[in-house]
């Protein structure tokens, strides 16, 4: 694999055959559940990566170019990929599982660009991944299904990136209905698409523009947390395959067996799971205050009990906390930096953000960014 800097000269040409729009997501609510096999509420939004393909008639050559960092790499389409840097991995790993599915895509060029911070917990990986496969996937008419890009992107993600995700992410980049969010549940992959109504008021993100290093580590020891709690429990339930499948009064049987932390954990899962169940019906009665609670619940747990958060997040959820025109507030995502999902009353937005940007910069000397988001379409291909 070799890197350049330089934009390929074909690459000014406007002869690409096909444009794949590629979301980043959102979730409401159901953090650190998807990989327990429980519920999630996550959508596509109408911030992208776009991603431009073209066959270059070569067997096996491919180029990439991100317009966003001004840099690209070429590589040979080969059974084993050598791996490259941060982003370029995201893009490699999905080719090299395109290959090991005995798929047979042949040369080809890519240009991307990307309107998604990076860091920010809205997904830039998912979407640059099922960006990429399902480009592939439509170039070279692999028959691949929406729902087995989604697989074949996540784990392209666990097994070369090295993250052990859930499902949520991919899934919402690929499979989302405009104007709607989808209550999944993980355990089967059903998704019900519920009405985005959020009457008078907006989701609002609030990017801490801060992103602690050990997040991937930290994300794969609660995952490591979570599994190594249903082994312990599965010595006297055997028939028990995920915390999906433990309810209150198991959970409790075990506390003396598991470390405090490790219950802690598992406490949450279940508690989370509730929720929701719970904010999913209130969407659908219009009660968004009390969806806002079940938000605000969310992140206590996030903060205190699964211990996602950082002082930057649990800083701005307190900030909205005691204004009538800010129904909900939580940390979004993986955590430990990254954004706030805020349901606002739309006319109290552009005040708020003023406020709270002031009093962010006072308290950690580092710009907040807010980005305003709506439920949009999953994956979209353009032909030319
Ligand atoms: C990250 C992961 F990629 C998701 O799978 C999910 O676990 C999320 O963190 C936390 O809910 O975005």
């Amino acid at each position: 694999m070799t890197s350049f800097t330089k934009k390929p000269k074909d690459h000014e040409n406007n002869d690409f055959e096909l444009i794949v729009f590629s979301p980043g997501r959102i979730n409401l609510i159901g953090e650190h559940t998807d990989y327990n096999n429980g519920f999630v509420m996550p959508t596509a939004i109408d911030k992208k990566i776009i991603l431009k393909f073209k066959k270059n008639g070569t067997k096996d050559f491919c180029r990439i170019f991100s317009k966003t960092f001004q840099k690209g790499f070429e590589f040979h389409l080969d059974k084993t990929i050598e791996k490259g840097k941060g982003w370029e991995n995201y893009i490699l790993g999905v080719v090299q599982e395109i290959i090991s599915n005995d798929l047979k895509p042949e040369g080809f060029d890519c240009l991307i660009e990307s309107k998604l911070p990076v860091g920010a917990g809205i997904s830039s990986s998912a979407a640059l991944e099922c960006g990429v496969a399902s480009g592939i996937n439509a170039l070279f008419d692999l028959g691949l299904t929406d729902l087995e890009i989604v697989k074949l992107s996540q784990k392209a993600e666990n097994e070369f990136v090295g993250s052990n995700c859930g499902i949520m992410d991919q899934f919402a980049s690929v499979m989302s209905r405009k104007g709607t969010i989808i209550k999944l549940d993980c355990l089967n992959l059903e998704p019900e698409y519920i009405p985005a109504d959020f009457k008078n008021c907006k989701l609002l993100l609030l990017n801490t523009n801060v992103s602690h290093n050990l997040a991937d580590s930290d994300y794969n020891s609660r995952r490591e947390e979570c599994e190594t709690a249903v082994k312990i429990i599965q010595n006297e339930f055997p028939e028990i395959a995920s915390l999906r499948d433990v309810n209150f009064e198991i959970l409790k049987n075990f506390k003396n067996k598991l470390s405090a932390k490790m219950y802690d954990r598992c406490l949450y899962v279940l508690k989370e799971n509730e929720r929701v169940l719970a904010a999913a019906n209130e969407l659908k009665s219009g009660n968004l205050k009390s969806f806002g609670e079940l938000m605000y619940a969310s992140h206590e747990g996030l903060q205190n009990q699964y211990e996602v958060s950082c002082k930057e997040l649990d800083f701005l959820v307190d900030h909205s906390r005691n204004k009538d025109f800010i129904y909900g507030s939580r940390m979004m995502g993986g955590g430990f930096g990254g954004c706030t999902i805020n349901l606002i009353e739309e006319d109290r937005i552009d005040s708020y953000i003023q406020e709270v940007s002031e009093a962010y910069l006072q308290e950690f000397n580092i710009k907040l960014d807010a980005i305003s988001v709506l439920p949009d379409q999953g994956t979209q291909i353009l032909k030319n």
